[in-house]
């Protein structure tokens, strides 16, 4: 059955995917991820459910950082005289932040800021913990609740208020070149997280005026929603040693001379998960990497009268087996109707389904299909094996992958004219040719009313327009720069 057939079934359904916005509100709460209801604006309540996908993620996400990394926890209060040392940082950020200014009713002798990030709060502890070169490099990660008084639409996931997973990593080094080094090693391992949940990106360095407040320069990762425009997924930002400076963070030297540090700093929040459903996502619901997946596979007895004893059976069977291998399963021996139980669990984006009868009984057999295929097919007991199911889920990320990718190819196109430019806005990335002045950016993204994301860092092979090319705007020397709607 198509998914549109699926879906005129079912009496109450999600909006098409085509109306992307509405779609995603709507998958967020019926597939209990979040609950939007909460009454501060831009603060959003996980469902268990959600919390699960959230921790599966996460888990990812920590295994690569614990490789390289310490874990650690820094308090969510910074003092207003840390917060505004450093001056470019403040200036990006004092717009945002909430401060804590009693104690009960004792007005506070020095405000507290509820951080928006925690630069100002580990770097003056940085200073204490960083003496000589033998300390060097210095690399801690955590993952924390920040805080940001956003004032664009708030929209649950993807730009918060409270951000509840924000997993920032801070390294510490001798040398600009070492700390540079440490950029490209955090992009991999942005790249490896991306490539586990499927989902495709761009690599881009952001232009002068957009890079973190404070940095000496930022890679972004960007991945292109639905309804064309990006989402910033993570950012990779190269601090130089401009925060040192400020907190005065230095090393000796292995001939006694103090040097101050250079510093980077990089972090991912859950757009990660906004991405993930939002990317794979379809009209039935989510779509979801096996290894993601809270319900990996969910086993649904079709029952008839005086049949049910042997049909949950085999049920079971299944069951002690698959669970055997050390996977999510649930048997949804409710009383709902099968058709229910599909929407259910094709709602919550159970990666695999296998389903059993009074024939699959006879034969010793299981119908099984997959979430992204959804195309039935039947084997025997006996092929039901672990590796098997390894297969299956390689497999599938793999069409999922490519599926993704090809989506994402199909919105970004190319262009030597801003005519042409301002046709194509809204619906994707726009590729031009554009020179470093900030006049020429100002013009352009009036003209076509996007954001410019900046130079790719890493031009992926599928993209063929050249790097160097004449400017759209002016037509000097210009280089190859993505542009869009951003999220
Ligand atoms: C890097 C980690 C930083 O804050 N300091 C520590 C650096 N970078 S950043 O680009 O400002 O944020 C990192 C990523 O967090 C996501 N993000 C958000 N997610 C949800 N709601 C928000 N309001 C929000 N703001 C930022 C982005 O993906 C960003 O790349």
């Amino acid at each position: 059955m198509s998914v549109q057939e699926a879906k005129s079934e079912r009496l109450e359904s999600l909006p098409s995917k085509e109306n992307f916005s509405e779609w995603y509100h709507e998958v967020i709460q019926q597939a209990e991820i979040m609950d939007i209801r909460y009454p501060v604006k831009g603060l959003y309540v996980w469902y268990p459910f959600g919390f699960r996908l959230r921790q599966l993620v996460y888990g990812k996400l920590r295994e690569i950082m614990d490789r390289d990394h310490n874990e650690v926890y820094f308090p969510a209060l910074i003092p207003e005289t840390e917060l505004e040392k450093e001056g470019e940082h403040i200036k990006g950020f004092e717009n945002e932040v909430y401060w804590v200014t009693h104690g009960g009713l004792t007005p506070l002798d020095v405000k507290l800021a509820l951080r928006p990030t925690s630069e100002t709060a580990i770097y003056p502890m940085f200073k204490l913990w960083v003496r000589s070169h033998a300390d060097l490099p210095l690399k801690v990660y955590q993952i924390v609740n920040t805080f940001r008084y956003e004032t664009k639409h708030t929209r649950a996931l993807i730009r918060l208020r409270e951000i509840t997973s924000f997993k920032e990593a801070h390294t510490v080094h001798a040398t600009f070149e070492e700390a540079e080094k440490q950029v490209r090693t955090a992009i991999g391992y942005y790249k490896e997280f991306y490539d586990f949940l499927a989902i495709p990106y761009l690599i881009i360095r952001r232009p002068e005026w957009d890079k973190f407040p404070g940095a000496a320069y930022t890679v972004a990762f960007d991945t292109v929603m639905p309804d064309g425009r990006t989402m910033q997924i993570g950012t990779v930002h190269h601090l130089a040693n401009n925060f040192a400076r400020t907190f005065d963070i230095t090393y000796e030297t292995a001939n006694g001379e103090h040097e101050f540090v250079h510093q980077t700093c990089y972090g991912i929040s859950e757009r990660c998960i906004a991405a993930l459903i939002s990317i794979h996502g379809d009209d039935l619901g989510l779509v979801l990497p096996f290894e993601a997946s809270p319900v990996q596979i969910v086993i649904i007895p079709v029952l008839y009268k005086g049949r049910e004893g042997e049909v949950l059976e085999l049920c079971k069977r299944i069951l002690g087996r698959v669970k055997g291998f050390g996977y999510r399963v649930i048997l949804d021996d409710s009383d709902e109707r099968p058709g229910a139980k599909y929407y259910k669990w094709e709602l919550k984006g159970a990666a695999m389904r296998m389903e059993v009868g009074p024939r699959e009984v006879a034969e010793n057999t299981v119908v099984v299909s997959f979430r992204d295929e959804r195309k039935k097919f039947k084997i025997s007991m006996k092929e039901l094996t672990k590796e098997k199911i390894e297969e299956w889920a390689a497999e599938m990320k793999e069409r999922m992958r490519r599926a993704a990718l090809n989506r994402m190819r199909e919105k970004i196109r190319y262009f030597d004219s801003v005519t042409e430019v301002k046709k194509w806005a809204g619906r994707g990335v726009a590729l031009v040719h554009l020179c470093s002045s900030t006049e020429c950016g100002d013009t352009l993204e009036e003209e076509v009313g996007g954001s410019i994301l900046g130079r790719f860092e890493e031009k992926p092979g599928w993209i063929d327009a050249d790097v160097d090319g004449g400017c759209i705007v002016c037509g000097g020397k210009g280089y190859l720069n993505a542009i869009a709607r951003t999220y």
